[in-house]
This record gives structure tokens, sequence and C-alpha cells, in this order.
């Protein structure tokens, strides 16, 4: 039930375009259907965003490139990864194997 209802809220605050914030404070970006959601999400410092692969079979992983750092494990469904971003600033990033369908994202640190 409590998943349940945590998908409602997801569906509805995507749908307006706002940030979907988890019980511990965290920010959550959803990877699903090939993509990042929301794709751009602005949060304040100091911030922690988790990514969570919300796809049946597909995994997808990570990568701030710009940054010059590796790649991220991949991520496959029901398996997520965190980041806490202390600095403000513009931070792109992507999913290394699908990059060239247009999987990528950007957190904006404020
Ligand atoms: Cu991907």
């Amino acid at each position: 039930m409590k998943s349940l209802l945590i998908g409602l809220v997801m569906v509805v605050a995507l749908g307006w375009g706002g940030v979907l914030v988890a019980d511990d404070d965290t920010v959550v970006v959803v990877m699903r259907d090939m993509a990042f959601k929301p794709e751009e999400v602005t949060v304040q410092v100091g911030r922690t965003v988790r990514w969570e692969n919300h796809e049946r079979r597909q995994f997808h992983n990570v990568w701030f490139r710009e940054l010059g750092e590796e790649p991220g494990e991949y991520l496959f469904p029901e398996e997520s990864m965190e980041r806490t971003f202390d600095e403000p600033g513009e931070y792109p990033y992507l999913c290394e194997p699908h990059e060239d369908r247009g999987m990528t994202g950007v957190i904006r640190v404020e």
C-alpha cells in the first residue's frame, strides 16, 4: 500500500513539473522510459539527490562526465544511487548507454 501511495505522489509531482521529495528529504529523479524524470532539477546547497531506476528491465547509469569523473555503476530496476551537492553550480549528467537516445539531465544547485 505504501508503494502505491508513493507512486501516486510521484505522478502528481511530475505532472506539474515539481520536484519529488522523499520522506528522508532527498530529491528523487526517476529513471523510466529511457529518461530522467524530471530532466532538470533545482535544489538548495547541501541537498541529496537520489536516482531511482523504475524500469521493468532496463539498466541505466548516472555519469557526470563534464566533471571529469568515471561513469557511474549500472543501476538495475529497483536500484538507486545518491549524491549530495555541497557547491552551487550546474551539474549536467547523462546515462552512458543511452546518451544517443537523449537520456540526459541536469542538477542546478543554488
Ligand atoms: Cu539509460
